[in-house]
């Protein structure tokens, strides 16, 4: 890296930020959790949750290990196969992979909906308006005219007709109790988290232990390679996901680096 070619003082916009820098995706998720909190969109707190990932991913090597690209893939089965599946987006997600998620939704054909922990109307609707920008065309959450029983927060508030009716479900990024809940709904949870050991990827169906700016495209790019697999292909590749060994992998690599 040359001299001209450094991280400047102020980062006014992610294109500044050389890509070869040792540390790249650290500085463009920093950058871009920072550009979320002035636009209203990311709650401080992401700031935390930020640290918290990119911790795990430096242990994990920043790379998508073999576990957590088979995760992928059975996520991607699942969501083909759901009859309605839904992508939940808080102030991180809609920070860090707005286009990514949109794309996502579009390959699989499922629609998002805004859920925070931090709810105020504000930004749900900013959120609900950057996902537009980013090309989307119908956002849910704004409803939030039912409730996921037994949960005693504000991410209990959901659309009837999104995370309510969903049979598959993407919590990204959030250490909580919402996935359980969910699973005692009877749906299935497809949950990112770098921390294997956070709440919602010990009880997920399908837990990825990778950074959410790796999962999604590689998420996308699975399942446009499955676009023209049959139910039965599909089924058998959800079937031969091994959740549990996924997380012991994930934890294995994070402890002694194997
Ligand atoms: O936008 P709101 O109001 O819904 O609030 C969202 C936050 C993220 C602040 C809230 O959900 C929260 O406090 O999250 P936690 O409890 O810190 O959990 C976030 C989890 O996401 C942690 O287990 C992190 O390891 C993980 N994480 C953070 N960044 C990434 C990540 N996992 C994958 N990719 C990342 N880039």
């Amino acid at each position: 890296m040359s001299d001209d070619d450094t991280v400047p003082a102020d980062v006014e916009h992610e294109a500044e930020i050389p890509e070869d820098h040792p540390r790249y995706q650290d500085l463009l998720s920093r950058h871009r959790i920072e550009e979320g909190i002035e636009k209203g969109i990311t709650h401080l707190q992401g700031m935390h949750a930020e640290g918290r990932g990119s911790a795990f991913d430096y242990l994990l090597g920043e790379e998508t290990i073999e576990s957590a690209d088979e995760a992928e893939r059975a996520a991607a089965a699942h969501l083909l196969l759901a009859e309605k599946p839904v992508l939940s987006i808080n102030g991180n997600v809609a920070a860090l992979v707005p286009e990514k998620m949109v794309e996502l939704a579009a390959v699989v054909d499922a629609d998002l909906e805004v859920n925070l922990f931090n709810r105020t109307p504000e930004r749900m609707q900013a959120i609900a308006d950057h996902l537009r920008d980013h090309g989307a065309e119908d956002v849910k959450g704004l409803e939030a005219d039912a409730r996921i029983p037994n949960l005693d927060h504000q991410r209990a508030k959901v659309d009837a007709d999104g995370i309510y009716a969903a049979d598959v479900v993407l919590v990204p990024l959030e250490d909580g109790d919402r996935a359980e809940a969910l699973e005692a709904m009877g749906k299935t949870e497809i949950v990112i988290d770098l921390n294997p050991l956070s709440r919602s990827p010990q009880v997920a169906d399908v837990p990825i232990v990778d950074n959410i700016l790796r999962a999604v495209p590689n998420m996308a790019d699975h399942a446009r390679d499955l676009a023209d697999a049959d139910a039965a292909e599909l089924r058998a590749i959800v079937e031969a996901f091994d959740r549990e060994a996924a997380l012991e992998a994930a934890e294995e690599r994070i402890r002694n680096g194997l």
